[in-house]
């Protein structure tokens, strides 16, 4: 990373809970390529979230290993970003216990993701999957990142992450950075092929209902030839057709079209012919993401030498803001 002192900082990060989703890409990875030249950019394999659901463990150490070759894969430069495993940066851990110490209870209670998850998986509500968002604060808030990239469903997680930051500066004295959200203006919240109303997620059960960015040609076209669309015929983005809105928003971020250029395009054609318009636009696109992908996975020694860098610059980095932190609250320096 150049001129670290001049480029605002980025930092993102993704669980590695199963295979990544075209929402995953349209509404955070893809992004997180854009960014690079002209940020600080830090990006990180949340291993560390993703056991707030239980996970099994040598899936979890496969799903990391492919996570980290899957940002890569879709442009992720671990020469030019510092990418990292979350895991294996101490310094998330300590800033999360300061950080968890200075957020509330009903603060906590109050985030929709947290109210989902728990319903979801009523069987295991753990202390893990309640304090997350603290975690998220310590990613975010040790590198004292100016943006950070995400889809639309963690913009509640970072205005936490605004509201804790801004009272540790109040009780300690200015220390952390506020960040901003950079939330793509289209295809922040890409919805399930199979339910439109619902958002498409990587640990839905139902294959058909994702798009996986690492699936074939055929598969892909398949997928969105079944897509949940309503009875209408006419390919046009209005209100309550969250299926070909959802087709459109889609075809629009992977051919670069505006919604606009797009309804020009099948004017007059039904939605048999623009849903394989949209698998075939969407397969191009992710074909060199696969291949790359397939080549990296060849290369298992490159990857652990890109992550063991990145973890180190990765705790350089924080190490300096954790400490001061540290110094503020009150602990005695080491
Ligand atoms: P899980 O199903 O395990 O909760 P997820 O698919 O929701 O996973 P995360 O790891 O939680 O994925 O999210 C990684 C990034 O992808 C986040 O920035 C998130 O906002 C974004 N993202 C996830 N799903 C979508 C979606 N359907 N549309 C746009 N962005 C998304
Ligand atoms: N909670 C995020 C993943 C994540 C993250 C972060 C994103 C963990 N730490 C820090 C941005 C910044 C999610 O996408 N579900």
């Amino acid at each position: 990373m150049e001129n670290t002192e001049k480029k605002k900082v980025i930092l993102s990060g993704i669980q590695p809970s199963g295979a990544f989703t075209l929402g995953n890409y349209v509404g955070a990875i893809k992004n997180w390529a854009k960014l690079q030249d002209d940020y600080s950019c830090l990006y990180m394999i949340a291993d560390m979230h993703a056991i707030t659901v239980r996970q099994d463990p040598a899936k979890l150490r496969r799903n990391t290993l492919e996570a980290y070759a899957a940002i890569v894969a879709c442009g992720v430069d671990p020469e030019n970003s510092v990418a990292f495993i979350q895991s294996h940066v101490p310094t998330h851990g300590m800033l999360n216990w300061l950080l968890a110490c200075n957020t509330q209870f009903g603060e906590l209670s109050r985030m929709t993701q947290f109210k989902d998850k728990s319903a979801k998986h009523a069987d295991d509500v753990n202390a893990g999957l309640f304090t997350y968002p603290v975690l998220m604060a310590a990613d975010i808030l040790a590198y004292n990142a100016d943006l950070v990239p995400v889809g639309v469903d963690q913009k509640q997680h970072l205005e936490l992450t605004r509201d804790i930051a801004q009272r540790f500066n109040q009780r300690y004295g200015e220390l952390f950075t506020l960040p901003d959200g950079y939330i793509p203006p289209q295809g922040a919240k890409i919805m399930s092929l199979s339910d439109p109303t619902k958002k498409m997620s990587k640990s839905d059960e139902n294959q058909n209902s994702c798009v996986y960015i690492l699936d074939d040609k055929d598969t892909i076209i398949r997928k969105f030839k079944r897509a949940v669309t309503d009875s209408d015929s006419c390919v046009k983005y209005a209100e309550g057709k969250d299926g070909i809105n959802n087709l459109i928003t889609i075809y629009s971020v992977v051919t670069g079209k505006s919604v606009e250029d797009v309804e020009r395009e099948f004017d007059g054609k039904g939605y048999g012919d623009f849903k394989l318009a949209v698998g075939e636009a969407v397969a191009d696109h992710l074909a060199p993401v696969r291949e790359k992908f397939n080549d990296l996975m060849k290369n298992k020694d490159y990857l652990v030498s890109c992550y063991k860098r990145g973890d180190e610059t990765a705790f350089k980095i924080s190490s300096r803001i954790v400490s001061k932190a540290y110094h503020k609250a009150g602990f005695v320096d080491r």
